[in-house]
């Protein structure tokens, strides 16, 4: 049985010295140039970051580590995690270490729920969240050993322990916070004989006679960890981490970010479109119905939810990925059946609007309506859940940028006065 912690530290000698010699042979070489639409335009399309636990591209997704993402989405999230941080899937007595190892990690303290009950019941899941990463900041192990002196070569063990510690409590936390919000506030034991996801699933609560629910989150948990680092949370986190701010504010700093309606909120407001649309219809409506809708909504202003991504121009492998789970254990589910109708419709309604770059769906066009089939009837919490898998992918880039020795990130801003002298405007 390999343990993480060993085969991390031998792969990031080797990463060291690969680098180090990269920079010094090529380090004045030009990868990327900048537009002054891209430095307008949310630098998209910009390669001014590193990542090697995955890669975006426009027409196949996500591909970790070299696997497209269709290869592995039958792992755990947790061989996901081993797999961002080492390169490769873990064998089932490593991966059971892991498991072990996170088990033992996932008691949240007291105070944390007792503080989250005080809030007003209004309060968002994500604030509740990204609140309970931070009151766990307390035993940042990667601060107290800063504090007391590290060698810059050493940072990254103590983050590996910070993120360890915080993905284990990450669901205890997510699910304690279901309860309080949602429920009658009783926090739910773990079960030691389930896994990481099976056990989020569990102490949430919320009865699962067939383990569908188990087995969606295992797949939604695996799905969301990681795309790669320009997307908001992840450049949040790393951009917070650069600072050498330990995981506990970077991550939560991520979930700010994921908190946005253009990215992980977009689950959220997916579901609470399909919901509205029932609603409005007084049931399934009609393609020409739909198409009608789709058009109220862009004429007042407004995204259509699940739809375009900033990378992507095909259909995300991740909302198929949902879309086969769904065929299985839901073919039957109004709200399924009208995300289909959705799927129909919607991208010739954004190809006439004529703005949107990607006409396709992304994952968040059916996250919510699996989870929401299983019995998680509550959109606002869509988004903790992307959190609670998002952090698996967010401590890994972290954990290996410690170990880059990655400097403060600092990109140069310039004025449009600037701009307009330099292009001879
Ligand atoms: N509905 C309506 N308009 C859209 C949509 C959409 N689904 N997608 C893009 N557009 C508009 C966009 O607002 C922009 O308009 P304007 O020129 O007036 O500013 C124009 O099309 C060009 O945008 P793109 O270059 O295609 O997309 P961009 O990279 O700027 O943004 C998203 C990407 C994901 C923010 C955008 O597609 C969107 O708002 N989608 C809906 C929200 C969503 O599903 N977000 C989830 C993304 C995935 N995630 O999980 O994080
Ligand atoms: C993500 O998973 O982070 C989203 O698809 C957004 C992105 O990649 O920009």
């Amino acid at each position: 049985m390999a343990k993480l912690q060993d085969v991390l530290a031998e792969k990031i000698q080797a990463s060291r010295e690969d680098i180090k010699a990269l920079l010094a042979a090529h380090g004045d070489k030009v990868i990327s140039q900048v537009t002054v639409a891209q430095a307008y335009g949310g630098m998209r399309g910009v390669k001014g970051l590193i990542c090697d636990t995955s890669v975006v591209t426009p027409d196949t997704g996500l591909i970790i580590r070299g696997k497209p993402l269709a290869e592995v989405t039958d792992q755990t999230p947790e061989a996901i995690l081993w797999l961002l941080l080492t390169g490769e899937l873990p064998d089932a007595a490593s991966l059971k270490g892991l498991q072990d190892d996170l088990a033992s990690r996932a008691d949240v303290p007291n105070y944390v729920f007792d503080a989250l009950r005080h809030l007003p019941k209004t309060t968002h899941p994500m604030a509740m969240q990204s609140l309970g990463l931070l009151m766990l900041e307390d035993g940042s192990k990667f601060r107290k050993r800063y504090n007391d002196g590290m060698r810059k070569d050493e940072y990254w063990g103590p983050a590996l322990e910070d993120a360890l510690d915080l993905l284990a409590k990450i669901p205890t936390l997510t699910a304690g916070l279901y309860r309080i919000r949602y429920e009658d506030g009783q926090i739910i034991p773990r079960d030691p004989n389930k896994d990481w996801s099976a056990n989020f699933a569990h102490m949430m609560g919320v009865p699962d006679p067939t383990g569908n629910l188990a087995n969606l989150m295992r797949l939604y948990l695996n799905l969301h960890a990681d795309h790669e680092a320009g997307n908001v949370s992840a450049n949040l986190c790393h951009t917070t981490g650069s600072a050498l701010s330990d995981p506990y504010y970077s991550v939560s700093a991520g979930l700010n970010g994921l908190a946005g309606p253009l990215h992980g909120l977009a689950n959220q407001e997916c579901l609470k479109f399909h919901l509205a649309t029932i609603e409005n219809f007084g049931g399934a409506p009609t393609e020409d119905q739909l198409k009608d809708y789709a058009w109220e909504l862009l004429n007042s202003g407004r995204v259509i939810p699940g739809f375009g991504h900033a990378v992507l121009r095909c259909t995300d492998p991740r909302y198929t990925a949902c879309h086969e789970f769904g065929i299985k254990a839901c073919p039957d589910e109004p709200l399924f059946k009208l995300a289909d109708t959705m799927l129909k419709v919607i991208p010739g309604v954004l190809k006439e609007h004529g703005k949107a770059k990607n006409t396709n769906p992304n994952v968040d066009a059916l996250s919510g309506v699996l989870m929401y089939a299983f019995g998680v009837k509550h959109p606002p919490f869509y988004t903790a859940i992307f959190g609670v898998s998002r952090a698996i992918g967010m401590s890994s880039q972290l954990v290996l940028n410690r170990a880059m020795g990655s400097p403060l990130t600092r990109p140069k801003s310039v004025t449009t006065a600037w701009v307009k002298e330099q292009v001879g405007a």
